[in-house]
C-alpha cells in the first residue's frame, strides 16, 4: 500500500471514530500515526528530484511569502511593492513558480515570494509542492491575501496546517525531557482535557520510554501532537483583504473588524500601511549608528529584531567589533536618558541611536 492510500486508510479510521472520552486514547493513536505518515511522505519528497533545482535564496533582511487563490492580486502587489520583474530573480526561480521582489522599508530590504501555485492552483496536481511549501516554512512572514470574491482564509490556512505550517500560532507551551529510567511522569500547571493514559501511550507512540512531560497551557490532542513533532513551523500572519474599491461600506465594516487590513493593490491604497504592518509583525527594528560628534545615520539603519541587544549589532557590523568593544551610549526608547552608556548585554529598540566606543587596533 502506498503512503498516500495508507494516509486516507487512516484519516477514514479516523474519521469514523466518535469523538467522547472512551474514544480518546484511539483517536490519540490515529492522529499521531496520521502526523508521522505525512511526515514520512515529507521526507520522501525531499529525497526525489522534486525538490532538485534552484534552492530558494534568502536575501535582504528577512523573507514574506505572499500566498492566495489565483486572481486576488497578488501579482499586482508585488508589482507594487517591489521591484519585481528584475530578470535575474525571475530567472533564479523559474523551475520553482515563485517570483520573487524587494521591498525597501524604512530601511531594510524585505524579500517578497510570491508562491502562486501553492493555494488552489497547480501544486495541489503535484502533490502538495514540497519546495514552495519549503518557501512558506522558510519565510518570516506569511502574507495571506483574500478579495472579496474569494474570503477562504480557513482554506488557505487549512493547506498550509497539513504541511505543518502553523499560522500564527504560538508553539505549544509544554517541555518534554528524556530520562534515564522511570517512564512517564506527566506534570500540569492547568487543568487538561486529555486523560494522562492518553498522553502516556502517545509518548510511547513516538518512541519515548522514560521522560518527563511538562505541560503549561490547557492544550488539545492536536496541539500535544504538534508539541512531540519535530518538523512543525510556526510563522507569524498578516491578512491582507484586497480591491477594497469594490467593497460595499457594510463589507469594509465586516473586514475591518475580521482581517487585519483592507487594501487596493491596484489604486496603491492603504499600502504605506501594509509595508508598516509587516515591518513590525517580523519584528524588525532600526537602529541609526552614530560616529562621535556627527549626526546618526538615518538613510541607512542597521535592521535587527526585537529583543536584539548591542551584541548582535555587533555581530552583524563588518570588522571584529566584538573583539574591540568597550563600551555603547544608546539614546532613545531603550535608553532611560540620552547617550546612555551601556554594555554588550543591552536590549535595543526600534530608532535606538547607537555610538560604538571600540578600542583601536
Ligand atoms: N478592482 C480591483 N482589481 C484589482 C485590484 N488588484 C488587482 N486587481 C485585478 O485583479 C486581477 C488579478 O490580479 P493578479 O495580480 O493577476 O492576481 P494574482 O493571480 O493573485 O496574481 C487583475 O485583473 C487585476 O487588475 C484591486 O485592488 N482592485
Ligand atoms: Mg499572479
Amino acid at each position: 500500500m502506498g503512503l498516500e492510500d495508507e494516509i486516507q486508510r487512516v484519516e477514514d479510521k479516523l474519521e469514523e471514530t466518535p469523538v467522547n472520552k472512551a474514544t480518546e486514547k484511539e483517536r490519540g493513536r490515529l492522529k499521531a500515526r496520521i502526523a508521522e505518515l505525512k511526515e514520512e511522505k515529507q521526507q520522501k519528497q525531499k529525497g526525489t528530484g522534486e525538490t532538485s533545482g534552484y534552492a530558494v535564496k534568502k536575501q535582504g533582511d528577512a523573507t514574506v511569502a505572499l500566498v492566495g487563490f489565483p486572481s486576488v492580486g497578488k501579482s499586482t502587489l508585488l508589482n507594487q511593492l517591489t521591484n519585481a520583474d528584475s530578470d535575474t530573480g525571475a530567472y533564479e526561480f523559474t523551475t520553482l513558480d515563485v517570483e520573487p521582489g524587494m521591498m525597501k522599508h524604512r530601511g531594510a530590504n524585505i524579500q517578497i515570494l510570491d508562491v502562486p501555485g501553492l493555494i488552489g492552483g497547480a501544486a495541489e496536481g503535484r502533490g502538495g509542492g514540497t519546495q514552495v511549501l519549503s518557501v512558506v516554512r522558510n519565510a518570516d512572514l506569511v502574507l495571506v491575501m483574500l478579495d472579496p470574491e474569494e474570503m477562504r482564509y480557513d482554506k488557505i490556512t487549512g493547506e498550509l496546517y497539513d504541511a505543518g505550517i502553523r499560522v500564527n500560532m504560538s508553539p505549544p507551551d509544554m517541555k518534554v525531557e528524556k530520562k534515564g529510567r522511570g517512564g512517564i511522569n506527566i506534570s500540569t500547571t492547568v487543568d487538561l482535557d486529555i486523560e494522562e493514559d492518553t498522553i502516556k501511550q502517545l509518548m510511547q507512540q513516538k518512541g519515548y520510554t522514560n521522560a518527563e512531560v511538562v505541560i503549561r497551557e490547557e492544550l488539545d490532542l492536536d496541539r500535544f501532537i504538534d508539541g512531540l513533532m519535530r518538523n512543525r513551523k510556526y510563522v507569524p500572519g498578516i491578512t491582507a483583504v484586497n480591491k477594497m474599491d469594490l467593497l460595499s461600506d457594510p463589507e469594509r465594516e465586516e473586514y475591518k473588524e475580521k482581517y487585519d487590513l483592507l487594501i487596493s493593490a491596484e489604486e496603491g491604497k492603504n499600502l504605506d500601511e501594509l509595508r508598516d504592518m509587516i515591518f513590525e509583525s517580523i519584528g524588525l527594528i532600526r537602529i541609526y549608528m552614530k560616529e562621535k560628534g556627527e549626526e546618526p545615520d538615518r538613510e541607512d539603519p542597521l535592521i535587527l529584531r526585537e529583543g536584539d541587544t548591542v551584541e548582535n549589532a555587533l555581530e552583524v557590523l563588518p570588522g571584529d567589533m566584538k573583539d574591540r568593544f568597550k563600551k555603547a551610549k544608546v539614546t532613545g526608547e531603550s535608553s532611560k536618558f540620552p547617550e546612555q552608556k551601556v554594555g554588550m548585554d543591552h536590549e535595543l529598540m526600534d530608532e535606538d541611536i547607537l555610538e560604538l566606543n571600540l578600542r583601536h587596533v
